[in-house]
């Protein structure tokens, strides 16, 4: 079932700019079914656990504490192909890099608040996913 998984989260920069339905529109539309979702806001010591694989690039406190700054919409994404057919669905990490119609080219402001997360990874979309939701959370 893992390998049918993806994690992400809508950034606090997509709730605050009000894109949270627009969003989900294009996640729906993409033939994504959702297993989990919810939203919640990451302490600064939450956001250094998630990204802790990147504790050592120059960007982890800027990222860390944009994380941290407002609340997120987690959510686990079920669909063929999952992790890899997400990450085309958002496009590159800077959004000026990002294809036309990617959720980045269209929400995404800078590489740092660019939007959307999604895991790089079956392994990673499993880690990412248990770290915010319960069992009980996940259909
Ligand atoms: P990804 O989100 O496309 O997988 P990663 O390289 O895993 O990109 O980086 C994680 C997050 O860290 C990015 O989504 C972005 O928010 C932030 N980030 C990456 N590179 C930079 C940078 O050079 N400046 C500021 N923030 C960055
Ligand atoms: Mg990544």
């Amino acid at each position: 079932m893992a390998t049918n998984r993806t994690f992400t989260m809508l950034k606090p920069d997509s709730v605050k700019n009000g894109y949270i339905g627009a969003i989900l529109e294009k996640i729906n539309a993409a033939g994504f079914r959702i297993a989990a979702m919810k939203m919640t806001q990451m302490t600064v010591a939450d956001a250094q656990a998630f990204y802790a694989v990147h504790s050592e690039r120059p960007f982890f406190g800027e990222l860390v504490e944009f994380m941290s700054s407002g609340p997120i919409v987690a959510a686990i994404l079920e669909k063929n192909n999952a992790v890899e057919d997400f990450r085309v669905l958002i496009g590159a990490t800077n959004p000026a890099d990002a294809a036309e119609g990617t959720i980045r080219k269209l929400y995404a402001t800078s590489m740092g608040e660019n939007a959307v997360h999604g895991s790089d990874s079956d392994e990673n979309a499993a880690i990412e996913g248990a770290f915010h939701f319960a069992g009980r959370e996940m259909f």
